[in-house]
């Protein structure tokens, strides 16, 4: 099974590490969409700390992914499950119920949060240093 998610991936921690790896077990091969450093400035209002190209290259360099490209918009999801002919979508449970309408195109899996940790909780901390 072919499975695909999507994310921003910044400043690359051990939730998102799991999030990937669960994916990847979900399925067989796992296809990433790393949200374009536009796309993040349009949904966080903020630009990403690391930019779509070194994001993009962590991702690559894991071994439980198999393909990433760089998702341009929410919106084309549909073409992004068909282009790399996805059976199912994987996103964490903070997405819960948010990709039900893609049910008619591929399975829709939300997989638990790993808690305490986040890209917004390592900035903070940082920032307190
Ligand atoms: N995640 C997780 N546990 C955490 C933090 C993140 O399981 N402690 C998961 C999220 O649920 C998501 C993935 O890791 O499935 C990527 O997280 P983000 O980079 O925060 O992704 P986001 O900005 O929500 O982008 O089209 C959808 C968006 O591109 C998702």
């Amino acid at each position: 099974m072919r499975i695909i998610t999507f994310g921003t991936f910044d400043m690359f921690h051990v939730g998102h590490l799991r999030l990937l790896e669960r994916a990847r077990r979900a399925g067989g091969h796992l296809t990433v969409g790393v949200s374009s450093d536009q796309l993040n400035y349009t949904k966080k209002g903020r630009n990403p700390i690391c930019n779509e190209v070194d994001r993009c290259r962590i991702i690559k360099a894991l071994a439980c992914v198999d393909e990433v490209f760089v998702e341009e918009s929410l919106e084309l999801k549909r073409e992004y499950i068909r282009r790399y002919q996805a059976d199912a979508l994987v996103m964490g449970d903070d997405w819960q119920g948010k990709f039900d309408d893609l049910a008619d195109l591929c399975q829709v899996i939300y997989l638990p949060r790993t808690p305490s940790i986040s890209t917004t909780a390592l900035i903070e901390v940082v920032q307190s240093m």
